[in-house]
């Protein structure tokens, strides 16, 4: 593993700009070296009109955002911070699925390569039970019609003294060794475009297709959780499935319930 950060190549700005749309077809994508938040950065440029497949990756964020108004922290050059932009030609009901379908592909992209990740319901992707990567989906109206800005903030080469939190994890803490974060972008924006090609084509199929293998590569399903609501109850039992519609199926005392990915604070396996 590289000692010295200083020492970790950089994003190959040439390459990733110019990549074949036969390696990934329909994206653009902008290198920066520092932003606050490229999700922030994504957003103003579908305001300005950027099209379908617009990306810009940051070697640095000094500002990245969670879910919830939480904070996405990753020492510069170790990680890839990402966002895309899409215009989905899917009703926007279907939209839910969005940050579902990206930590499907993010997860398929890490076994892919090697890695033994799984998605953590909604939008987490594991190694172990420690989470490698987030994701954070942003809804806006543009001038243009509704958009989506996917955000995805991957740790690659941290090493364990780097990670911000103790849940957290990285591709070179998992494996031993560091991965080229060129490589690894590619295999992700090749797997996302993929997976949003086929389920912007699926017609009404696709959720249940999604819904399976969604649920297949899911940790979530089968595990006794815990889901803490906005309004600050708690939900507990056993994570069944996921429903056509992305919700997860929850079996408790009071029966079954669904639960939207948008509705909850945290999902924890519940304590045995
Ligand atoms: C997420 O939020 O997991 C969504 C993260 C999305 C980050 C990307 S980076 C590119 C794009 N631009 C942005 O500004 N954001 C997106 P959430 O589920 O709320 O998880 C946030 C929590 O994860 C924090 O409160 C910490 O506990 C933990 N955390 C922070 N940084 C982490 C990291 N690098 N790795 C793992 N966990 C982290």
């Amino acid at each position: 593993m590289t000692s010295d950060p200083a020492a970790r190549p950089p994003l190959d700005k040439t390459r990733l700009a110019g990549l074949a749309p036969d390696v990934v077809p329909d994206v653009h994508i902008l290198v920066v070296d520092e932003v606050p938040s490229t999700n922030a950065l994504a957003v103003e440029r579908a305001h300005a009109g950027a099209a379908d497949g617009f990306v810009v990756v940051a070697e640095h964020q000094s500002q990245g955002r969670g879910r919830l108004d939480r904070t996405w922290e990753t020492p510069r050059g170790t990680a890839l911070t990402f966002s895309m932009v899409l215009r989905p030609s899917v009703p926007t009901r279907s939209w839910p699925w969005l940050p579902l379908l990206t930590g499907y592909a993010v997860d398929k992209a890490l076994k892919a390569l090697g890695y033994d990740a799984g998605v953590k319901w909604p939008n987490d992707v594991l190694i172990g039970d420690r989470k490698v990567a987030g994701i954070l989906i942003e809804r806006i109206e543009t001038s243009e019609g509704p958009a989506a800005v996917v955000g995805v903030g991957l740790n690659v080469g941290m090493r364990e003294d780097e990670l911000p939190v103790p849940t957290a994890t990285s591709l070179a803490v998992a494996s031993g060794t560091e991965p080229d974060r060129n490589v690894v972008l590619v295999a992700v924006l090749s797997t996302l475009r993929e997976a949003y090609d086929a389920w912007q084509a699926g017609g009404d199929a696709t959720g249940l297709r999604l819904a399976e293998s969604y649920a297949a590569a899911c940790v979530t399903v089968g595990q006794d959780v815990r889901v803490d609501l906005p309004d600050g109850s708690a939900l507990t039992g056993r994570a069944t499935g996921i429903d056509p519609s992305g919700r997860l199926v929850v079996e408790g005392p009071g029966g079954t319930t669904y639960v939207a990915a948008g509705d909850v604070i945290h999902v924890r396996a519940a304590e045995q």
